[in-house]
């Protein structure tokens, strides 16, 4: 790797302590991945992008800002970075999966809050994170109460701009969601002093569905009988979505795909025949999370569709491209958004048929539904998604964890056990 200490110390960070943490990730990595037989040659690319996650994209956004461009932090797939690129700005995901950084998150936090926000509060004042000491502004969301009180933590440390997300879809809530995003391009272009105009949003919005499409194409060889890509491998590559650059990112994945079309014609899978099709469904995992991934792929199973924010939810449904006015394609932005089926709604049946919908088209064995300790909203919903699954006959397991490794043995066993019925 090549040596940015230098670019980390510029940026005011632990370095010390970071220094830790790049320890530790390689020997994850090598473990959960290059242990993997037979990957694409595709995923060379996002190798590398991990091998120097905190190296390379941090510096190309670092050379953004010198040219003068302003870089937003996110944390939710309800934000529309389609805004902040029509700005001539850069949108990156902060959201933290890594146990490292939640002690640092709860100084500050009740123990009793969700590891992902722990672990992104720990990230920025601990400092051992280069995309949020970079980020000139994040921008937060009112989706679960400990995030709405997070905002309010971090704010005392950085720009910040909270969206009011409704929590309900009636017609006049997605009209209020389109008030926001009006509110949010005002924000934006008064923080990066450029205008949003229907040219350059219609420009943002074909780049940002551009993604969309590569991540579609990528999910769909997944359906095959014959599965060329693990579980895994297309989780890593979500993961990186919310970090690259979008341009090349959808490059490369289509360039996975297009290896992954060959593979499929030539009949290559990555598991063994009979292995069990399993979909996850629940709360998001933000990198370096892998670990149900690794259990399950390692356990005889391969999943095949993950019913998250780092899965389906980030990528189905495109935003109408056909719109020539700024208040249109707003419209068409807030319809495409709310389309998302967060457990923040309430009622959210919109999540139990796409549940439903996904095991058909993945043709899946079983589910997996996950619960990132703490999430009160995933745990309750999981009563009703799990009681849906049930009546529908599809086989479901319902499984809450966090980021250590002391809950690894257990949930082996109870993966292993699960598995092991859908065989008989
Ligand atoms: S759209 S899932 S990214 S809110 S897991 S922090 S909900 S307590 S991450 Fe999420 Fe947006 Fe919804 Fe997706 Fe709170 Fe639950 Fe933690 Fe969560």
């Amino acid at each position: 790797m090549a040596d940015y200490r230098k670019m980390w110390e510029d940026l005011g960070m632990d370095v010390e302590t970071h220094d830790m943490l790049c320890e530790v990730l390689p020997q994850a990595f090598g473990d959960v991945y290059l242990s993997q037989d037979d990957r694409p040659e595709g995923m060379d690319y996002y190798n590398m992008v991990v091998a120097e996650i905190h190296g390379i994209r941090p510096a190309e956004l670092i050379e953004a800002q010198k040219e003068g461009k302003k870089v937003f932090g996110t944390f939710c797939v309800y934000v529309p970075d389609e805004i902040v690129f029509a700005a001539g700005a850069i949108a990156t995901g902060l959201c933290g999966g890594s146990q490292f950084r939640v002690p640092g998150g709860e100084k500050v936090l009740p123990t009793n809050t969700c590891p992902l926000i722990k672990a992104s509060v720990g990230a920025r004042l601990d400092r051992t994170c280069p995309f949020f000491r970079i980020a000139d502004m994040y921008i937060g969301e009112t989706t679960c109460d400990g995030k709405k009180k997070a905002w309010e933590i971090l704010a005392a440390d950085v720009p910040m701009h909270v969206m009011d997300l409704p929590q309900m879809k009636r017609v006049k809530d997605v009209n209020a969601w389109a008030e926001e995003i009006v509110e949010f391009k005002r924000v934006v272009e008064e923080f990066t002093g450029n205008e949003v105009s229907a040219e350059s949003l219609a420009d943002a919005i074909r780049l940002i569905n551009g993604k969309r499409r590569a991540l579609a194409r990528l999910y769909e060889f997944r359906k095959n009988e014959n599965v060329p890509i693990s579980g895994r491998d297309v989780l890593l590559i979500s993961q990186i979505a919310f970090y690259d650059d979008p341009e090349r990112f959808t490059q490369m994945t289509n360039q996975l795909c297009d290896e992954l079309k060959k593979r499929v014609a030539g009949g290559v899978s990555v598991c063994r025949k009979g292995s069990k099709r399993i979909m996850l469904t629940g709360t998001p995992m933000a990198i370096p999370n892998w670990k149900l991934h690794q259990i399950i792929e390692t356990s005889g199973g391969i999943v095949v569709c993950e019913e998250t924010c780092t899965g389906t939810r980030y990528f189905e449904n495109l935003v109408e491209e056909n719109e020539t006015t700024v208040a249109d394609q707003i419209n068409a932005l807030a319809e495409r958004y709310m389309n998302i089926n967060c457990a923040c709604f309430t009622p959210n049946l919109g999540r139990v048929d796409d549940i439903l919908r996904l095991a058909k088209e993945y043709n899946v064995d079983g589910i997996i539904d996950v619960n990132l300790k703490f999430c009160n909203l995933y745990d309750t919903e999981g009563y009703l998604v799990e009681k849906a699954m049930r009546e529908a006959g599809i086989p479901v397991l319902g499984l809450e964890t966090d980021y250590t490794d002391s809950d690894a043995q257990q949930l082996r066993t109870r993966v292993s056990a699960f598995i092991e019925m859908l065989n008989n």
